[in-house]
């Protein structure tokens, strides 16, 4: 069993730390740190005699002295995770020399080499893997920071904060002194050297202050670097418009590296970027990442005030910095797509990933509240539930005070607790204190697990003209958390007559009727009823528009009505849903076919419904792309008590044909209405043309159209962008022409030298199908990691094709034989021996193994028993991924 930290373990830090003065002399095989701490005893501290505890790993220590005077042996205590220093009862100055490794770190977290370039990652606890140092986010220390270093192999040294002096060494080496003016946690302490080249800019900010703005690439990526600055610079503007906050330093960097453990980091000042978050031009990126960079560049820039100056106590806070901040870049992307249909569109995307992913990780043995109770590992609760769900419940708290109300606690909240550490309370404190409201029920959301269900049933009395609504929530048993108290649910309400119109939605005694539209009430109670009268005709019901709250809803309608919907809804959102409803509901209607073995066609309702948004003018084609997207197999499958994964591939796969024969004209005539003409633009507009043209295409050929395989063809051959070559590729892929492998080795060749398109490229071969006669997809993927363009070493290789092959490609990972959970188990256990984060994210492709159906459960526990038999070689961080997924239920 691992060490399990429990939140209401923590205790204040026995001593602060006023200032750090670092010293590095960089070198690749070791770098020697010179650290200067002004150390207090922390008047707040319960246990005032209690030693200095200084953590550090991998680190070796050369000196340490105390106020000036070398501690010899014995004056100290040196163990794997840190130095101990006794009797630091006054104010003292510590001075500690160290080395470590860049080289020898594969775990890239702490400093590394990332190629020739040496890079940090400090959250959560990499700190401690430069020098010894409190590494707890409750430190908050002013940091002055001397990089010396050759000017061969690091021209360019970067740290936080200003650069104050810069000098040329006798020996020919080159000193630069940063100094940064804002206190911060150690977390969020960067250093960056290099052979890098920078794009950089000014930018006037409101305030009237001009600030440079610099992006640093290696040299071969300058030409990628435009959208990530002009990406930065609606950031700045969108924060100062939108919740007046400003740029506080006079300097703001970005740097972007191909060796990341995951996508991008908010150190103050220096935001390092895994490159696939931050590298963009038409050629290497597709509209969705040119979308998502934005939103990422947004995310790191945002935290600049919710993260690092209101910072964290302690680990189990996260969501209140990255919740938060998700939810904001959530709406920065929103806003900087203007128009009404395309913030739905993103929402949707958002809610799509929330549900694949984060009520998939709910509803299993990793389940965890936004604010975790305990964890052994940190870095494996930097979970979609943290963040994604985080977002959700920052976007009720705006839905139920309102926008203004929600400005006015944000406010509060950042002017009250700048400079500090603090815990989720700060923020639900402020909000309480700006609407005056009691959110002590809201706060079960930070406390309790598991995705709320609510079911909706209705009574109607037609003579009345009355609707008796009864919601109840459930929420089901989660590890350690076999019941819950009920959840404050926001419930928007809506009715649509016949006509697809909204009406006044009228509660029983009031005396007027509201204006038509939606109506929000709260639910509060298990059970609530709600009697609704002053209707003419029974109402279709259109509930939780928006996705108000993240939870399941069962509204209790029939196929018709949710047809009815996904033809009429005027609210985009419940559109899209009840569509994605009636494929869902498709897919597993021909799932059960497949194992009865009874042929069954797939619902004209469906189709019709399909052909109806596809055909409807008024509809954006970024709308539509969405709509009709296939839902994927494994959100499908998430809904069956025991998964086949062969069977519901093969009621998908009957699904897809299906709505690509029956609407075949339509798709193709959309597909040739939609070229886009013109350069390359990665406006909403286009991309949502290009998403419906691909989309279109796709249907076109699963129903074997000759016709789609040619424009696929042509297309791959004369895009102008990347969006439409990545798209053919992937269509002939997922198809069993035979044309398919010289086009794979013809895009291989091109994007050979470019390690964005190399791992598409490797996404495309872990997830697509194998067809009889070809070679399973787990003997390609096993190929390729051996070939030369693949390293376990780089993240975003073992992410492009090990992940994407474990998690987005269940009918040809989950073989019957048990082989691809055996190749899982190797793979993880190799990548544990080289970088334990990365490891601990592959390792999770097992959790939903107690879902599977029996004989696929049985191997897939005997592959977690095999990673677990070698218990004494695992990190912590796969430890506790394998230990919670074998522990009992519950
Ligand atoms: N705060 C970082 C994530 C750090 C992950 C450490 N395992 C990036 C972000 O959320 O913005
Ligand atoms: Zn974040």
């Amino acid at each position: 069993m691992g060490k399990t930290i429990h939140r209401g373990d923590y205790r204040a830090p026995s001593h602060l730390v006023e200032t750090i003065r670092l010293e590095f002399d960089l070198d690749a095989d070791e770098t020697l740190v010179k650290s200067t701490l002004e150390v207090r005893p922390n008047p707040e501290s319960a246990d005032p005699s209690a030693p200095l505890f200084l953590n550090g790993e991998d680190v070796k220590l050369v000196s340490v002295a105390l106020d000036g005077r070398e501690l010899h042996e014995g004056e100290y205590t040196l163990d794997a995770h840190g130095l101990t220093i006794p009797g630091v009862t006054a104010p003292a100055s510590v001075e500690i020399r160290s080395t470590f490794s860049p080289k020898a770190n594969t775990a890239l977290s702490g400093i590394y080499a990332s190629g020739a370039n040496l890079m940090s990652q400090c959250e959560a606890q990499g700190f401690r893997r430069i020098t010894f140092f409190p590494d707890r986010p409750d430190v908050l220390s002013r940091y002055t920071t001397v990089i010396r270093g050759s000017t061969e192999t690091y021209p360019v040294m970067l740290s936080n904060g200003n650069l104050t002096t810069e000098r040329m060494l006798d020996d020919g080496r080159r000193e630069v002194t940063y100094v940064d003016p804002f206190p911060k946690p150690c977390y969020l302490f960067a250093l960056v050297a290099g052979r890098l080249v920078s794009r950089a800019s000014k930018f006037d900010l409101k305030d009237g202050r001009t600030v440079d703005l610099s992006v640093w690439v290696d040299p071969q990526d300058l030409d990628k670097t435009e959208h990530t600055l002009e990406s930065l610079k609606r950031a700045i503007r969108w924060d100062e418009e939108r919740w007046g906050l400003e740029l506080d330093l006079k300097d703001f960097k970005i740097v972007a590296t191909n060796d990341f453990n995951f996508g991008a980091m908010e150190n103050k000042g220096l935001n390092i970027f895994n490159a696939r978050c931050a590298l963009a031009n038409p050629a290497v990126a597709t509209d969705a990442d040119y979308e998502r960079i934005e939103g990422v560049v947004g995310h790191e820039y945002f935290h600049n005030w919710t993260g690092d100056r209101v910072t964290l106590r302690d680990w189990f806070q996260l969501t209140l910095k990255e919740g938060l901040t998700v939810f904001r870049d959530q709406e920065f992307t929103a806003d900087m797509l203007g128009e009404p249909s395309a913030r739905a569109v993103k929402r949707i995307r958002d809610v799509e990933y929330l549900r694949a992913a984060q009520f998939v990780e709910d509803a299993g043995p990793m389940s965890h509240p936004i604010r975790p109770e305990s964890y052994q590992n940190i870095n494996n609760f930097y979970t979609v539930t943290v963040y994604e769900k985080g977002a959700e419940v920052i976007r009720m708290l705006q839905t139920l005070l309102g926008r203004e109300v929600f400005r006015k606690g944000f406010d509060r909240y950042i002017a009250v607790n700048d400079g500090h550490a603090v815990t989720c309370e700060a923020f639900l404190k402020a909000m309480e204190e700006a609407s005056g409201r009691d959110l002590s029920q809201f706060a079960n959301w930070y406390a309790q697990s598991g995705t709320p269900r609510v079911t909706v049933r209705t009574s109607w009395d037609a003579a009345a003209g009355r609707l008796t609504l009864t919601a109840e929530q459930t929420t089901p048993a989660t590890p350690g958390q076999p019941v819950k108290r009920p959840f404050l649910i926001p419930f928007p309400v809506a009715f649509l007559s016949a006509a697809g119109e909204e009406l006044p939605v009228r509660l029983a005694g009031e005396a007027d009727d509201p204006l038509p539209g939606t109506r929000m009430f709260e639910l509060t109670e298990e059970r609530t009823t709600f009697v609704f009268e002053g209707l003419a005709e029974k109402p279709v019901l259109s509930l939780n528009r928006g996705f108000a709250a993240p939870v399941i809803l069962d509204a209790g309608l029939n196929d018709e009505e949710t047809a009815f919907l996904a033809a009429n809804d005027p609210d985009p959102f419940n559109r899209w849903n009840a569509m994605n409803r009636l494929l869902i509901d498709a897919v597993h209607a021909q799932t059960r076919a497949k194992l009865l073995r009874q042929p069954e066609e797939v619902s004209p309702l469906v189709i019709g419904a399909a052909a109806q948004i596809l055909k409807n003018p008024t509809l954006s084609p970024a709308f539509k792309a969405v709509a009709l997207a296939m839902p994927g197999e494994k959100l499908v499958a998430e809904e069956d008590p025991l998964i086949d994964p062969h069977a519901v591939h093969a009621g998908w796969v009957a699904v897809r044909q299906a709505l690509g024969e029956k609407n075949l004209s339509a798709f193709l005539e959309t597909a040739a209405e939609m070229v886009v003409e013109g350069p390359y633009e990665p406006t909403p507009e286009k991309a949502g043309r290009r998403a419906l043209r691909n989309l279109a295409l796709g249907y076109a050929h699963a129903a074997g159209s000759p016709r789609a395989a040619i424009m696929i063809k042509d297309q791959f051959h004369e895009a102008t962008n990347l969006t439409d070559r990545l798209a053919a590729l992937q269509m002939m892929a997922n198809s069993q022409t035979p044309a398919k492998q010289d086009m794979e080795v013809e895009a291989l060749k091109a994007w050979y030298n470019e390690p964005l398109l190399i791992n598409k490229w490797l996404t495309i071969q872990a997830t697509s199908p194998s067809f009889p006669g070809e070679p399973p997809v787990l003997e390609r993927v096993k190929e390729l990691t051996r070939c030369p363009f693949f390293s376990m070493k780089n993240p975003n290789n073992v992410y492009a094709l090990l992940c994407a092959f474990f998690q987005q490609n269940p009918s040809e990972f989950h073989l019957a034989d048990g082989s691809g959970y055996a190749f899982w188990a190797e793979m993880v256990l190799e990548l544990n021996r080289i970088n334990p984060q990365v490891a601990a994210r592959a390792a999770r492709a097992l959790d939903q193994w107690r879902r599977y159906t029996p004989a696929l459960s049985r191997r897939m526990h005997e592959a977690l028993l095999s990673v677990e038999a070698k218990k004494s070689e695992l990190s912590p961080n796969v430890a506790e991924i394998i230990e919670k997924a074998l522990a009992n239920p519950l």
